[in-house]
């Protein structure tokens, strides 16, 4: 009997820079190679994975995976089983810098809205250490780490005064608003927004705080709790338009660790797909293929 070639569902990643998108590829594949993906199997890859080799070396020596160049065409395209259903997927990895060039200008980049129209479901990446925590008091305890900002932070660009703030007298001007400067969870109900105009059916959607690890790890509140009270907008958009965004919400820590902090000999022992791990919307630990396998059920 001839095989029948079934098409692969499109899966597309939204995320700004560093948002942790790369990682979570590289780690999913790992778990899937490895076995670490519960039910769930690898039948064939198909595509050059190099990259996605190249990223579990770099994780194996506890180093970050590559940042995404601007005109790279990565992709992750592979056949899965599960309890005798196939499926296969394709992860197209474009950097976030379309993304985030897309909310600056309010303009969609060709290439992602194409994405976006082919896409049968989504993954949205938020990275943990890049939202702020602004507690009862109105005190920021947690926000962008100094080495890795936020792309809001990073994207400000434009002169901060002019000559004149230089002399004494002169009050430093405010530089010109722009929507570069809106904090990332703001920045992810706009780029929501977008999304929801231009398309007419449902989209599920995987929401992924990356970096768990500088969120609490296993310990914190689970990633639903979180959302709301780190990201309570982006968690109320949600709610809203639950009907068109099904939705869920995981804390997965691709890297198992951040390698600029961590020391221990214990970590640095283990392989890359024993250290990364996922938590699930309620709080327990499940495998990177978690969202996979939860957007092909919700999206078929
Ligand atoms: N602590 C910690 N940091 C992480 C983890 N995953 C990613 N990071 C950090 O986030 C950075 C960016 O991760 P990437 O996976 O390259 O992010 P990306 O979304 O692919 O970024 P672009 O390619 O620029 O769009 C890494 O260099 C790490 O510093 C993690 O599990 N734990
Ligand atoms: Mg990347």
């Amino acid at each position: 009997m001839a095989a029948v070639e079934l098409a692969a569902m499109k899966i597309v990643l939204l995320g700004e820079q560093a948002t942790g998108k790369s990682s979570m590829l590289v780690a999913l594949y790992g778990a899937l190679l490895n076995h670490r993906a519960g039910d769930t199997r690898i039948v064939r890859t198909i595509d050059e994975v190099e990259f996605l080799s190249r990223g579990l070396q770099a994780l194996g020596r506890r180093e970050s995976v590559h940042r995404t160049e601007i005109d790279g065409r990565s992709r992750l395209t592979i056949e899965l089983a599960r309890q005798e259903r196939l499926a296969t997927i394709e992860l197209a990895d474009r950097s976030g810098e379309l993304v985030k060039n897309m909310l600056d200008t309010r303009t969609w980049d060709p290439e992602l809205r194409r994405q976006l129209d082919e896409a049968a479901a989504a993954m949205l990446f938020l990275r943990a250490d890049h939202i702020e925590s602004i507690g009862h008091d109105g005190r920021i305890t947690n926000g962008p780490s100094a080495d890795v900002g936020p792309p809001a932070a990073e994207a400000t660009d434009e002169p901060v005064g002019d000559g004149a703030a230089a002399s004494a007298d002169a009050r430093p001007e405010p530089p010109p608003w722009s929507p570069s400067q809106m904090p990332p969870d703001v920045r992810a109900v706009d780029l929501l927004q977008s999304v929801l105009e231009d398309r007419a059916t449902a989209l599920p959607l995987a929401v992924v705080i990356s970096a768990w690890d500088l969120a609490g790890g296993i310990a914190a509140a689970p990633p639903a709790v979180w959302l709301a009270d780190h990201v309570p907008l982006l968690q109320q958009f949600l709610r809203t338009y639950a009907g068109q965004l099904p939705h869920r919400i995981f804390g997965v820590s691709a890297q198992g660790g951040d390698f600029r902090t961590d020391t221990s000999d214990a970590a640095e022992s283990e392989d890359p797909w024993d250290r990364a791990y996922l938590v699930g919307p309620e709080g327990t630990q499940g495998t990177l293929a978690e969202p996979i396998v939860w957007l092909i059920e919700t999206a078929v």
